[in-house]
């Protein structure tokens, strides 16, 4: 599972980049090379899980994310065709002025960028879609197919849809439908994180900046969410002593680095939820898909527990922090004992029991 950092050339990608994963990224202006980086999880409840156990090791989910390069016109077929392997797409589009750093469209107008960038991701499955189309009218004049028939019903569904510019991500389909063109990677049907990168003037109103900005149209759409950071501020952050960098936070009024809201919205973006381990070798998160069985979550951790699963112990993690132990959680009927399907929630503590 990946995110793909894009947006218009010197708007802050390979910035974010650099500070979501702290990797080095050698060499300025290298365009066109895809860095791929790790980012962990920011997960303050690991913490207070290890006021009671004192583990070894803290270990926590983790995001990656790659830097896809500029979107500029001339790279654009090559650009999107980087983008069919993302699970989510990660748009930087600018807001902060700042005269030495050029504007490949001349002028900051954020609603402009994100619409551009969608339109494309647009025109992209509208062709797609098209060529399909021809294909499968050819083949149905042939002969009858009824699974053929779902596709081009489905298909024409998409096109009304993109013809009404409006992105696939939008457009709700039957469990049938999503099957019968499961096997296209349409563009404009990923979920989007819009990253508004703002202007350090802005670091203490991160909140405002949809309205600041009159971008509430980018707002409360379906698989789509949006975030504000101060890339260059946060650049600094990320350079820093934790000291330092809680009290430059704090002068802003701030709890936490932006960048902690963008991992946590592309997590949850990619239908992602945590659950936890915890004891003294270590307290750790694990990563699942949202409507996982405990089965699954624990064939995340080894094989061998999901093979001899017995049952799964499980209390709500507040639940365990505020009772202060697991015995003091199980004599408040806090720990319950699930089975093999048991949909795993965000949050759960869990216990697997396993033989062998
Ligand atoms: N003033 C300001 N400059 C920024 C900010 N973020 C990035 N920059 C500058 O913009 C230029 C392009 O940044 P970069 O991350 O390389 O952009 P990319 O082309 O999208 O990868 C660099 O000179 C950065 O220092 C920001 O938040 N504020
Ligand atoms: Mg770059």
């Amino acid at each position: 599972m990946q995110a793909g950092i894009i947006g218009l050339p010197q708007v802050g990608k390979t910035t974010l980049f650099r500070i979501l994963t702290r990797a080095h990224v050698e060499g300025k202006g290298a365009a066109s090379t895809t860095h791929v980086g790790v980012a962990k999880v920011p997960e303050p409840r690991l913490l207070e899980l290890a006021k009671l156990y004192h583990p070894k090791k803290i270990t926590y989910a983790t995001v990656n994310y790659v830097d896809l390069g500029g979107m500029q016109t001339e790279r654009m077929r090559e650009a999107l065709a980087q983008l069919r392997e993302v699970d989510v797409i990660a748009h930087v589009i600018r807001v902060f002025e700042d005269p030495s750093v050029p504007h490949s469209e001349g002028s900051i107008d954020p609603l402009r960028d994100a619409t551009n960038l969608d339109l494309e991701l647009m025109l992209s499955d509208h062709d797609q879609i098209t060529r399909r189309l021809e294909r499968v009218e050819k083949d149905l004049k042939k002969k009858r197919d009824p699974a053929l028939e779902t596709e081009k019903a489905t298909l024409e569904k998409c096109k009304a849809q993109l013809e009404a510019e409006k992105p696939l991500r939008e457009l709700e389909l039957t469990l049938e439908e999503k099957k019968s063109i499961g096997g296209f990677l349409f563009l404009s049907a990923r979920p989007v994180l819009y990253v508004l990168n703002l202007g350090d003037e802005e670091a203490d109103k991160l909140d405002m900046a949809v309205v600041r900005h009159k971008l509430g149209q980018l707002e409360g759409r379906p698989k789509s969410a949006v975030v504000g950071i101060c890339g260059r501020l946060e650049a600094e952050l990320a350079e820093m002593e934790e000291k330092e960098a809680a009290e430059l936070l704090a002068s802003y009024g701030l709890q936490e680095p932006g960048l902690n809201r963008l991992i946590r919205a592309t997590y949850d973006l990619l239908g992602l939820i945590q659950f936890f381990t915890a004891g003294e070798p270590e307290v750790r998160a694990w990563t699942i898909r949202k409507g996982d069985p405990a089965v699954k979550a624990a064939g995340v951790i080894h094989s061998d527990i999901e093979k001899g699963f017995i049952r799964a112990e499980v209390v709500r993690w507040n639940d365990l922090v505020a009772a202060g132990s697991i015995a003091a959680a199980k004599e408040k009927a806090q720990v319950r004992l699930e089975g093999k399907e048991y949909v795993v929630q965000e949050g759960d503590v869990i216990l697997f029991r396993h033989s062998g």
